[in-house]
């Protein structure tokens, strides 16, 4: 059991392992040093002052080790894209009640959880949305980051844990398609956000969208601006890039007019206009 001045600063990352996980966890090191880093597979690149704890979501006893003597938590493990219902229940469902569950019963005081742009995925593009709306979820996945959120205001409601949820749009080093202009965020934007999860003396449970300053943008993200969000990273810069690689995908004319894009169109069988676009 980890002494009480270790205590104080443990921070497990969860799903360390992962694309997210790996382009951010340098970024962190400097000012958290000694990132306790779980998945089911060790990091391949792990840094002398980190450790490792194995850790199955779906195992409750595996994922009370990985949280043991936590003060914050990190949750990025999970599966993190649409897939068939039982992986995404075991993963996403299964494993974020494990990974909330566990925290609380550690004494865990702050969560950072990475929901998904796909929560509120079949909103229209056309229309500028904040993090006050009705979850519209595209995809079993998109239901499984609005269950997540939902465990997140329910843990703090009645436990006290200050959580923020991240609704992330899409992390990397460029914006991959036109889509990604508007949604877009670096990976050094996203570790802002992460630090207002960590450190902010005001959040109890939060939605935050996890975006850079993109002129394109469909999310009023004004709520972290007010936590001191100052994104640097702006999509625009990269549009020569976008609208290149989007020449190459092609029209998708379902995924187009929602903010979920494809997740939108995969194994629709709605009428669009039904679907309000
Ligand atoms: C996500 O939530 C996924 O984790 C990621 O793989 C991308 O698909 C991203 O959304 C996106 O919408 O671009």
């Amino acid at each position: 059991m980890p002494d009480a001045l270790e205590r104080s600063r443990r921070i497990v990352f969860t799903g360390a392992a992962g694309g997210i996980g790996t382009m951010v966890r340098p970024l962190l090191a400097a000012a958290y040093p000694g990132l306790v880093l779980s998945d089911r597979v060790k990091p391949g690149n792990l840094r002398p002052d980190e450790t490792f704890v194995s850790a199955d979501l779906t195992r409750p006893d595996e994922v009370a080790k990985a949280v043991e003597g936590a003060h914050s938590v990190l949750h990025f493990g999970g599966h993190s894209t649409e897939g068939p219902w039982d992986a995404v229940l075991q993963a996403n469902i299964v494993g974020c009640y494990n990974l909330f569950e566990a925290a609380r019963q550690a004494g865990v005081k702050r969560i950072v959880f990475a929901s998904s742009n796909h929560a509120v995925g079949f909103y229209p593009r056309r229309k500028k949305i904040g993090t006050d709306v009705t979850v519209r979820p595209d995809s079993r996945y998109g239901v499984s980051k609005a269950f997540g959120e939902a465990l997140g205001a329910l843990y703090s409601d009645k436990h006290g844990i200050a959580v923020t949820c991240l609704r992330i749009g899409n992390v990397g080093p460029r914006p991959l398609d036109v889509r990604r202009l508007s949604i877009w965020i670096s990976p050094e934007d996203l570790v802002q956000l992460i630090r207002i999860g960590l450190d902010h003396p005001q959040v109890r449970f939060e939605i935050l969208y996890g975006a850079s300053d993109n002129a394109a943008t469909w999310w009023d993200n004004s709520r972290a601006h007010k936590l001191g969000y100052r994104p640097t990273g702006k999509a625009e810069a990269f549009r020569a890039h976008a609208e290149a690689e989007q020449a190459k995908i092609g029209p998708d004319p379902v995924g187009d007019l929602f903010q979920g894009g494809t997740f939108c169109s995969a194994e629709f069988t709605n009428d669009v206009k039904r679907a309000g676009p």
